[in-house]
């Protein structure tokens, strides 16, 4: 009898432990103990690249704490196969509910049926997969090709009287995820309407700051003339001032500059006309996804898609509003 008790600890501990080893950075419970009569929600964030992503953290870790869900949350540091394996930790762990912005749209379907196999209802929060949408519960994010056509309706305004080409070069954020697809794809398709919009350069800057500045770089010395940029966030367009001031040139006077997230650095080079143009993507999805959890752990159907609702600002609407901005 011993024998068998003592071996039934051990697969318990063993599998506690591989439990808890789940990839990129560490899981941080932030409630009660399993059995506390908690609602327990595994969240796999894509990483910390920016300030948006920060936001968003901040976000997820502040509603857990006021709904009194028990978060257990880990960062993938831009990796999908850390991802992956907290999902997977998520599931031997039994959680509740499983959230997660996917760093990229591809490559899910295994680790959604095995959350399905276990019963365990997906939310998708920022970010879409390409993935069957009976994979998972709901996606709740923003609609990033909306976001790149209001940079795009912005731009063909901004040079409507140009009577030569205008040369726009693009910072496109992370190779493959769903905000670098489709903000591209809602920005072209808007100022393909005017043939003088010319996008002559688009390179991925990761949506990092460091990344845009060292790409932006390049850009200003392989092309002469360049009229705008299209950063496809903040954080990449404040990386490419830094290198548009070092060659010597104006940001927002000499090059034109539009970027995406409306982050409080973001909204501080608008309100001082380094940048010229911010299309809003809130980060502000914690108190939406919790009320989410909670349907979800108690079985409720969710609508498959809930946009963000979102606006744009011009340098003057960032200076009236700078104060007020809660990232
Ligand atoms: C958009 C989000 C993007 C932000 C970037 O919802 O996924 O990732 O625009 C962030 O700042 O890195």
């Amino acid at each position: 009898m011993l024998k068998k008790l003592s071996a039934a600890l051990a697969a318990g501990l063993l599998a506690s432990v591989l439990a808890a080893c789940g990839g990129g950075g560490e899981d941080t419970a932030s409630g009660g103990e399993a059995g506390s009569g908690k609602i327990v929600l595994g969240f796999s964030q894509v990483g910390s690249e920016s300030g948006w992503r920060a936001a968003n953290t901040k976000s997820v870790k502040d509603s857990a704490a006021t709904a009194g869900i028990d978060l257990k949350f880990s960062d993938a540091q831009q990796k999908q196969e850390n991802q992956i394996a907290s999902i997977r930790s998520y599931i031997q762990q039994k959680v509740d509910v499983i959230a997660f912005s996917p760093v990229v749209v591809t490559g899910w379907d295994a680790v959604l049926k095995e959350a399905q196999a276990a019963k365990i209802p997906v939310i998708l929060t920022d970010r879409a997969v390409d993935s069957d949408a009976s994979l998972y519960a709901t996606f709740i994010g923003s609609d990033f090709v909306k976001e790149g056509e209001e940079v795009g309706k912005w731009a063909l305004e901004e040079f409507k009287s140009a009577t030569g080409p205008v040369n726009i070069v693009q910072l496109e954020g992370t190779v493959g995820s769903a905000p670098a697809i489709d903000r591209k794809k809602g920005f072209e398709a808007t100022i393909a309407s005017n043939p003088n919009l010319k996008v002559i350069a688009s390179q991925s800057g990761d949506f990092t700051r460091a990344k845009g500045k060292e790409v932006m770089q390049a850009l200003l010395q392989a092309n002469p003339k360049i009229d705008l940029l299209f950063a496809h966030n903040d954080d990449m367009g404040l990386g490419a001032i830094e290198a548009i001031k070092a060659a010597g040139l104006k940001p927002g006077t000499d090059i034109k500059i539009a970027t995406i997230d409306a982050v409080k650095d973001g909204m501080t080079a608008l309100a001082a006309n380094e940048i010229n143009f911010i299309a809003e993507c809130s980060p502000l999805l914690g108190e939406q996804l919790m009320e989410l959890t909670k349907k979800a752990a108690a079985g409720e159907p969710l609508e498959k898609r809930i946009v963000t609702k979102e606006t744009t600002f011009t340098p003057q609407q960032a200076a009236e509003v700078l104060s007020t901005r809660q990232y």
